[in-house]
């Protein structure tokens, strides 16, 4: 229901409006997606998933997998704030590394 909707609910009798909510909306939230290269090494890729998004070593593999075998995979979902944050970081920290391992963000529903 609008918030529209929910504030004619609260006219009384009167016509008068009784309570008054504040338009309020959740922040959007980011998909983090890790994207499959011919070069980078599995290894690194598990290292980057548990270091950067806190995955356990079972969870990072599985996830590097299905990125190697599909192309694209699931890394977390964040604020805009950070999701972004962790793009740079993981990109920049696979630059130094002199991997060609790429990050994206994408909007979530
Ligand atoms: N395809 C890479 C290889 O065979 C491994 C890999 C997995 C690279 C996931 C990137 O996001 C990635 N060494």
């Amino acid at each position: 229901m609008s918030e529209d909707k929910k504030n004619d609910q609260e006219k009384d009798k009167t016509g008068l409006l009784t309570k008054v909510r504040p338009k309020t909306k959740k922040p959007s939230m980011y998909k983090v997606l890790m994207l499959n290269d011919d070069y980078t090494p599995m290894d690194f890729v598990v290292h980057v998933l548990m270091v950067f998004f806190q995955k356990s070593e079972d969870e990072a593999v599985q996830i590097m997998l299905n990125v190697h075998q599909t192309g694209i995979g699931l890394c977390g979902i964040y604020s805009l704030e950070i999701a972004e944050t962790k793009v740079l970081q993981v990109i920049e920290y696979a630059r130094r590394n002199d991997h060609p391992l790429q990050c994206s963000l994408e909007k979530e529903s």
